[in-house]
């Protein structure tokens, strides 16, 4: 079966998604997600201008020496950029073989391991009230595990809050230039215990309570942390200091028996060799989409699992929900399986991929469809141009530009 065409788009239906889709001469045609917040025309032109052309012809079932190709061939090795183009690639070839075999994509990967992936999903407030109203909403909408963040008296906004109550969560903000948001460790430290204290209060340990500390703490910060909460017995603590440098967790681990999930930005097996190795964490939460598709996740997952640690893959609604359709295939089979993140999607973008996955009582399924179990509505898509968006950066009170 010969790939015959390769083309990419970018729409914007409420925020910007970056498509591929390749087409075989046996008429059978595959996706996959190319998503970077905020660089999104970079990994199009990565795209469109070297590796779409270097498609053409190749045998479409020739999966794993496609992805040594474009790994090996560029001779530069790894990036968020290159990774993201590599991955849409990956996704869309096993979109293409999954539908050829006729199966859904996690019976090729070796049969489900379980009925239904465990998803968690983003409750929010900028106030207390607000975050135990919007846990109250999830936790009857049938969510086992519940990410909780909160605002922070004294600092105007931070990660996790919405625009307005009731909205749902967006980082970016339309136009060419990032908000600029401030940021105190000081508050942050001193105020969400409390968040905890109070949910737990309230609705007791039957959910699973996750947060995401999004890289603004330094390690010895991150170990106060961890100890402080652990009363409130978290499932994890996210992203609790930047990962760049491994060997720091070390010092949050010496300290705390909170679980920590970190690798979102990670786009190589690479990026987390040390932190598994030295079972420095416990979940691991690369994605698809960044990471090398399939292949590259299949890769880390099977490496994690010799030390125990779990999956929990990033799955905001900044992913496509073409990653999402086929993240949910990975889970089904990935025998270190531990959460998938769930954000969810508007109306309007579900519009332009239409899908087949259902969700029940806090678990999903990806559906029993050929391949991924995904669509694009090219028409529609068409209608929403790319429209710029940035993520915001993080400034300390005196100015210093920190981690947002
Ligand atoms: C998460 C993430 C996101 C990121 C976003 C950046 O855990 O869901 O931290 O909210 O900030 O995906 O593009
Ligand atoms: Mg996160």
């Amino acid at each position: 079966m010969k790939i015959i065409g390769a083309d990419v788009f970018v729409t914007c239906p409420g925020r910007n998604f970056v498509t591929l889709k390749i087409i075989t001469d046996e008429g059978i045609i595959g996706l996959g997600d190319a998503t970077l917040n905020g660089r999104e025309l970079a990994v199009a032109s990565y795209l469109r201008d070297h590796l779409c052309p270097q498609l053409i012809g190749r045998d479409a079932h020739a999966i794993e020496d496609i992805w040594q190709f474009f790994y090996k061939g560029a001779y530069w090795r790894r990036g968020p950029v290159t990774m993201s183009a590599i991955s849409a690639i990956d996704m869309a070839l096993w979109d293409i073989k999954a539908k050829a075999a006729g199966m859904p994509l996690y019976q090729l990967l070796g049969g489900a391991s379980r009925s239904g992936v465990m998803v968690y999903c983003h409750c929010t407030g900028r106030t207390l009230d607000e975050a135990i109203e919007d846990y109250a909403k999830h936790q009857q909408m049938g969510f086992k595990a519940i990410r909780v963040q909160c605002g922070i008296p004294g600092m105007e906004t931070t990660y996790g809050m919405s625009k307005g109550k009731g909205l749902a969560y967006e980082p970016a903000t339309k136009g060419n230039w990032p908000q600029e948001q401030i940021w105190s460790t000081e508050r942050y430290l001193d105020y969400t215990p409390k968040l905890f204290a109070a949910i737990r209060d309230k609705f007791g340990f039957n959910e699973h309570l996750l947060h995401d500390m999004h890289h603004r703490l330094t390690p010895i910060e991150a170990a106060r942390f961890g100890k402080s909460v652990e009363p409130y017995r978290l499932f994890w603590m996210e992203d609790p200091t930047p990962a760049e440098n491994q060997a720091c967790f070390r010092l949050i681990r010496e300290h705390t028996v909170t679980p920590i999930a970190t690798g979102e930005v990670f786009n190589s097996i690479w990026d987390c060799k040390q932190l598994i190795e030295e079972q420095l964490i416990d979940y691991i939460r690369t994605t698809l989409t960044h990471a090398g598709g399939i292949t590259g996740m299949r890769r880390i997952a099977d490496f994690a699992a010799l030390y125990q640690v779990r999956t929990g893959s990033h799955g905001p609604s900044d992913l496509s929900p073409i990653c999402m359709a086929a993240a949910l295939h990975f889970d089904l089979w990935v025998p270190n399986f531990g959460v998938q993140e769930y954000m969810g999607y508007s109306e309007q973008m579900l519009e332009v991929f239409p899908h087949q996955w259902q969700f029940e009582d806090g678990y999903m399924h990806p559906g029993e469809a050929p391949g991924i179990g995904i669509e694009f509505n090219e028409q529609l898509a068409a209608k929403y141009p790319y429209d710029p968006a940035y993520l915001p950066v993080a400034r300390l009170e005196d100015g210093t530009l920190w981690n947002w």
